[in-house]
């Protein structure tokens, strides 16, 4: 998909705040740190357009970004940076208010097609297993992408792959895409894979 434009619209803190444009919707989920804000400047090609820092918890609120595509049936759509989930060093009465902004996101907001679930290749944690079993349970549609695999060698990979789909139970026609937005190797399998939660409705 060519992408003619990216730009940040918004960061909110509460479900009023969304933008209603309608435009639809992908959404980055997955623990602090994992690279979600990473991910989507590789995907773009860009360095700077979603913050990315070594200390865990930084996105603290939902980062709107709108796409502009040279594509007649795909014009527009968006992109939510959600804060990352389970970073104990992270405030309470910070995380207490980031819960409910995540999941008044996910549950009320018809614009979402779908998630992508971001865990690191090294191994899943326990959080990882329930967000992905709660997204499913929401009836959403999810990609799960396995992040820095740049930190395995070729042969760790394939047994990471198995491990994750194993641990996380990923039923057989979700598609699990390792990545690494340091190489930006599984860029193009998953844009093609974002290109098809746009464009199916389920
Ligand atoms: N080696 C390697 N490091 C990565 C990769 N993706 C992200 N990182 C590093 O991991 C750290 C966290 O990346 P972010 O993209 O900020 O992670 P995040 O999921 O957005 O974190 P929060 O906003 O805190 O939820 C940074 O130091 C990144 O440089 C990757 O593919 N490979
Ligand atoms: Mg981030």
């Amino acid at each position: 998909m060519k992408i003619l434009s990216a730009e940040f619209i918004k960061s909110c803190e509460k479900p009023e705040q969304f933008p209603r444009d309608g435009f639809p919707e992908i959404a980055f989920v997955g623990r602090s740190n994992v690279g979600k804000s990473s991910l989507l400047n590789s995907l773009l090609h860009r360095r700077k357009l979603a913050k990315v820092s070594r200390t865990p918890g930084k996105t603290c609120t939902a980062n709107f970004f709108r796409l502009t595509a040279g594509d007649a049936l795909l014009k527009r759509f968006s992109w939510v940076d959600l804060p990352g989930y389970g970073y104990a060093k992270v405030a309470k009465s910070v995380q207490a208010q980031w819960g409910p902004m995540i999941e008044g996101y996910l549950t009320e907001r018809p614009e979402l097609m779908g998630v992508l679930l971001l865990v690191d290749a090294r191994g899943v944690e326990r959080h990882d297993v329930t967000t992905f079993a709660w997204l499913r349970a929401l009836g959403l549609r999810v990609v799960v992408v396995a992040t820095k695999v740049d930190k395995l060698s070729r042969a760790e990979r394939r047994g990471s792959l198995v491990a994750i789909r194993d641990s996380l139970n990923v039923p057989e026609g979700t598609e699990l895409i390792s990545y690494s937005s340091v190489t930006h190797e599984g860029r193009d399998e998953l844009w093609r894979a974002i290109r098809g939660l746009l464009e199916s409705p389920g």
